[in-house]
């Protein structure tokens, strides 16, 4: 099996260890840290998506490799900006206003992340300016993605999305939406550009928004 093979492998198995070894391997052979990278780990988190679709694997297998992919990533980013190579764009994160949930959305940010892309991750309790005063931070941003896990916090995905478009900046992001109460009617509803059900397609739904899937 070639290395990169046995990254991948090894990403989806989620050993994070042997991940970090296999990755300075590579490097040390001469394999371009696009090649670790795109034919490596975000290949494989890409299988263990499906798998979690087609409930193969459960959240823990998931968070296990997505962990996994991460310390690869560490090893790779050095390397990785000095070849120049940049992530397909910017998506910035967060659990909204009053909630405090932050596993299923750390999931999909590690998904999304995984996709080739940089998060901006901003946390739990998120109030509607953080997100604001990140998206004028990061013009170049193209993608606000907002987790809600309680009815009673659905109302602040409504809010964050009304903040956004009185600050003028609504024509500039897409906005998706997700978290257990949230349902494609209520994004149908409020008029936001995508929802997703769970990590591995909220990373497709990224991919799809930037125009890159
Ligand atoms: Co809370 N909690 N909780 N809780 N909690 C739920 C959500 C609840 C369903 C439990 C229940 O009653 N059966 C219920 C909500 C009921 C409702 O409103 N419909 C509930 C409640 C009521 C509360 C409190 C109010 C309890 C209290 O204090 N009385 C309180 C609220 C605190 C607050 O937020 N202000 C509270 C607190 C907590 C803890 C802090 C103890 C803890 C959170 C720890 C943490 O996140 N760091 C907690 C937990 C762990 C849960 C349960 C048990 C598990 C949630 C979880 O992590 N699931 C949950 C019950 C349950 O879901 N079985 C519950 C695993 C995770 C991978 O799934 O988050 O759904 P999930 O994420 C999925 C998808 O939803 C989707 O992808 C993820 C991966 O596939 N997804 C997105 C999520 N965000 C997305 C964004 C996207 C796309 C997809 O695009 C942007």
């Amino acid at each position: 099996m070639s290395i990169v093979k046995e990254i991948a492998a090894a990403v989806e198995a989620g050993k994070s260890k042997q991940v970090g070894g296999l990755v300075e391997q590579a490097l040390a052979e001469g394999i371009e840290p696009n090649v670790i990278l795109n034919e490596g780990m975000i290949q494989a988190m890409g299988v263990v998506g499906e798998k979690f679709k087609n409930n193969e694997i459960f959240v823990p297998e998931m968070l296990i490799a997505a962990r996994a992919m991460k310390k690869g990533v560490e090893i790779l980013t050095p390397y990785l900006a000095k070849q120049g190579v940049e992530p397909i764009g910017k998506v910035i994160l967060g659990t909204v206003a009053g909630d405090l949930h932050d596993i299923g959305k750390n999931l999909v940010g590690m998904m999304i992340e995984g996709a080739g892309f940089k998060v901006l991750d901003l946390g739990v309790d998120v109030p509607p300016e953080k997100f604001i005063e990140v998206m004028k931070a990061n013009p170049d941003c193209k993608v606000v993605a907002l987790s809600a896990l309680l009815t009673s916090t659905m109302p602040a995905i409504t809010s964050t999305v009304k903040a956004i478009e009185e600050a003028g900046l609504r024509n500039t992001v897409k906005i998706m939406i997700g978290g257990a109460p949230v349902t494609q009617a209520f994004a149908d509803e409020i008029k936001v550009d995508g929802y997703s059900e769970d990590a591995a397609s909220a990373a497709e739904l990224a991919k799809k928004l930037y125009g890159v899937a």
